[in-house]
C-alpha cells in the first residue's frame, strides 16, 4: 500500500466510524424502490427542455429529474426575492448572498435559485430550478456571428443553423426586442444611453441586443399598468412576470403534451450502464439540502442535460469511478468560460440614473477588432440610487481552456484552469475601459472589483463534453449507445455571444437527429 491508499484508507475509515455514531442523531434516508422508465432526462434548463419537448411530441414519454426547486409563478408575484434584500430565495445552499459584488445579505441555507460554484481562479454561476439558467439569466438572445460560428464548429452544417435552428430557436423561446422609441425615452435605459454615447465618442459600434424579456410588458411597467418586474430590481434571482423563461416556454409546452413528468429537488448523484440500459442513483433533497430519500432510476435512453458544470461533473465521474468507463479522454476536456470579463466604471460624467431596467438591451462590439476582439454587453446596476457606475459583461476569444478531474479522496470532480486563464482576456477588456475612461472621463470601478476588471467571474460555462469529440456529431457520447447531451457541455468553450440561443439551436438540431435516428 503506498503513502496515498494509507492516508486514504485511513480517512474513509474514519469518515465511516464517524457516521456510525452519528447515525442515531442523524436518520439515514429512506431508500425507495426503483422505477423503470423508457427516456430520462437529467436537468430542466435550455438542452434539457427542448430535447424532452421533441420526444413527448413524437409521443415518447419522458421523466426530468431536476435538482432545483419549482418555482410556479404567483398571482400575487411573490415568488422569487429581489435583488436589493434578497432572502433565502435567492440562493443555493449558502448563508450569505454571493453576486460578483455587495454580497452584505445573510440568510438561511436554502435550495434558492441561483448558485455559485468556487473553484481556484473561477467562480461559475449557474441557475437551479425547473428552468435552469433561464430563471436567472439575463434574458439576453444573441445568435452568434456566422463566420465565428463556423470557426469554432466547422462540422456543423452553418446553412442549416442559420436558415432553420436559429429562427426556430428564437421563435422558441419568445424573443423580442425593444421598441427604439421607448429605449430612447426612458428614465430605465439612461444607464445604457450614456454607456452608448461614451462608447461611440471612444470610437466603437453598438448594437441592441434582443431578449427573452417581453418588451410590451415592460412597457407597462413604465406605465404602471403591471406588477414591476424588471423595472423593480428583479433578475439574477429570478423575475416574477415579464421573463419569457423556459417553464413558460419549452418546458409548458412539454408539460402540455401530458408526456412528460418533472421531479424537482431529484439530483443525480452517479450513471451507471446495465445490460439494458442505464441506472442513475438519486437523491431527493428537502429545502436545507439535506438528502430525504434515495432511489434508483433505470431507462433505456438517458439524456445528460445538466449544464456544462452537471453534465461534466456526472460524467468525469462515471468514468473515473468506472460506471461508465467506455468515455473517452474527451471527457471533461475543453471547457471555457466564454472569455468572461467584469468591468466598471465610476464617475461616469452625464450618470446612469436611479431607475434601471434590470434587461440588457446594448452591447459594444468591436468582436473585428484583430488585437482585442471584444462583444460587452451593457449592464445595469439597479441599486435604486445614482451611482455614476457604468458596468459591463464582457465576452472575449479567450483561447484558454480548462479540465475537470476527479478527486477520490472526496469523490468530487473539480474545475482545473491554470492561474493565467484570464491574462489576455483581462488586457482585452482593460484596454476598453482605459479608452471609454480617456475619450469620457471616469476611472476604474474599484469599489466593485480589484482595479475595476474581474476575469475570474463566468457566467457562461461552456464545454466539458465537446460535440464530435467526447460525442459524436449529435450528442450522442462515444462508446455508448442510447446516452446523450444536448446542453451547454457541447460547445467548445466559447461562442462569441451570450450562449442559450446557441445552445437551444444546437439541441434542436440534435434532437431531430436523434429521434429520426435512434427512435424508429
Ligand atoms: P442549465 O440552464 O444550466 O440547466 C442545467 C440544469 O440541470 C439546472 O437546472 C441544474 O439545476 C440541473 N442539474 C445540474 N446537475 C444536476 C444533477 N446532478 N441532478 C439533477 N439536476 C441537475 O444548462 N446566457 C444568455 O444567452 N444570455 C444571458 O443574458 C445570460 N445571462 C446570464 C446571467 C447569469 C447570472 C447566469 C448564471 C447565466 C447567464 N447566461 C446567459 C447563461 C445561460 O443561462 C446558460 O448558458 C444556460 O442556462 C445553459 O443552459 P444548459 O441547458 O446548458
Amino acid at each position: 500500500m503506498d503513502r496515498k491508499q494509507f492516508i486514504k484508507n485511513n480517512i474513509v475509515l474514519s469518515i465511516g466510524l464517524t457516521a456510525s455514531k452519528l447515525g442515531s442523531a442523524f436518520p439515514l434516508p429512506i431508500k425507495k424502490e426503483a422505477e423503470h422508465h423508457r427516456v430520462i432526462v437529467i436537468g430542466t434548463g435550455y438542452g434539457a427542455a427542448v430535447a424532452a419537448l421533441r420526444l413527448a411530441e413524437k409521443g415518447i414519454k419522458v421523466l426530468m429529474l431536476e435538482m432545483g426547486m419549482d418555482w410556479p409563478a404567483t398571482k400575487d408575484h411573490t415568488t422569487f426575492s429581489k435583488l436589493i434584500f434578497p432572502d433565502k430565495r435567492s440562493t443555493w445552499l449558502k448563508s450569505h448572498s454571493i453576486l460578483p459584488f455587495a454580497n452584505v445579505f445573510t440568510f438561511k441555507k436554502y435550495t434558492g435559485v441561483l448558485d455559485r460554484m468556487d473553484f481556484d481562479h473561477l467562480k461559475v454561476y449557474v441557475g437551479r430550478g425547473v428552468g435552469g439558467g433561464s430563471l436567472v439569466n439575463g434574458g439576453m438572445a444573441v445568435v452568434p456571428k456566422r463566420a465565428y460560428f463556423e470557426s469554432i464548429l466547422p462540422e456543423v452544417n452553418a446553412s442549416e443553423m442559420y436558415e432553420k435552428y436559429f429562427p426556430l430557436a428564437n421563435k422558441m423561446l419568445k424573443v423580442n426586442s425593444i421598441s427604439p422609441g421607448f429605449f430612447e425615452s426612458t428614465p430605465y435605459y439612461k444607464f445604457a444611453r450614456t454607456a452608448r454615447d461614451q462608447a461611440h465618442k471612444a470610437g466603437y459600434k453598438t448594437v441592441f441586443v434582443p431578449n427573452v424579456y417581453d418588451f410590451g410588458y415592460m412597457e407597462k411597467e413604465s406605465r404602471k399598468e403591471v406588477y414591476q418586474s424588471a423595472l423593480n430590481g428583479e433578475v439574477v434571482y429570478g423575475n416574477n412576470a415579464g421573463k419569457q423563461s423556459l417553464d413558460k416556454t419549452y418546458l409548458a409546452a412539454a408539460l402540455k403534451t401530458n408526456k412528460v413528468e418533472i421531479r424537482p429537488m431529484h439530483s443525480v448523484r452517479s450513471i451507471h450502464q446495465t445490460d439494458t440500459g442505464y441506472k442513475l442513483e438519486v437523491d431527493q433533497l428537502n429545502t436545507e439540502g439535506n438528502t430525504e430519500s434515495a432511489q434508483d432510476f433505470n431507462c433505456d435512453y438517458l439524456f445528460v442535460c445538466a449544464g456544462s458544470m452537471g453534465t461534466s461533473q456526472l460524467m468525469v465521474k462515471a468514468k473515473a469511478t468506472g460506471t461508465l468507463p467506455k468515455l473517452n479522454q474527451e471527457i471533461g476536456e475543453g471547457w471555457g468560460n466564454n472569455g468572461n470579463v467584469m468591468a466598471g466604471r465610476n464617475f461616469i460624467k452625464q450618470g446612469t440614473g436611479s431607475k434601471q431596467s434590470c434587461i440588457p438591451t446594448m452591447a459594444i462590439d468591436d468582436w473585428d477588432n484583430k488585437e482585442h476582439p471584444v462583444f460587452a454587453e451593457i449592464s445595469p446596476m439597479p441599486m435604486k440610487m445614482e451611482t455614476w457606475t457604468s458596468l459591463y459583461l464582457a465576452i472575449t476569444k479567450n483561447p484558454n481552456r480548462g479540465k475537470f478531474i476527479y478527486n477520490s479522496l472526496t469523490n468530487k470532480v473539480l474545475l482545473k484552469i491554470p492561474e493565467d486563464f484570464s491574462t489576455d482576456a483581462l488586457a482585452t477588456v482593460k484596454n476598453l475601459m482605459d479608452k471609454l475612461n480617456k475619450e469620457n472621463g471616469g476611472t476604474p470601478a474599484r469599489l466593485l472589483f480589484k482595479n475595476g476588471i474581474n476575469g475570474e467571474i463566468c457566467y457562461h460555462p461552456l464545454g466539458g463534453c465537446v460535440i464530435g469529440k467526447a460525442t459524436d456529431l449529435y450528442g450522442r457520447f462515444k462508446g455508448y449507445s442510447k446516452l446523450y447531451t444536448c446542453d451547454g457541455s457541447l460547445l467548445p468553450g466559447s461562442t462569441g455571444v451570450n450562449p442559450f440561443v446557441t445552445i437551444t439551436a444546437i439541441a434542436e438540431r440534435n434532437i431531430e437527429k436523434i429521434i429520426a435516428e435512434d427512435f424508429s
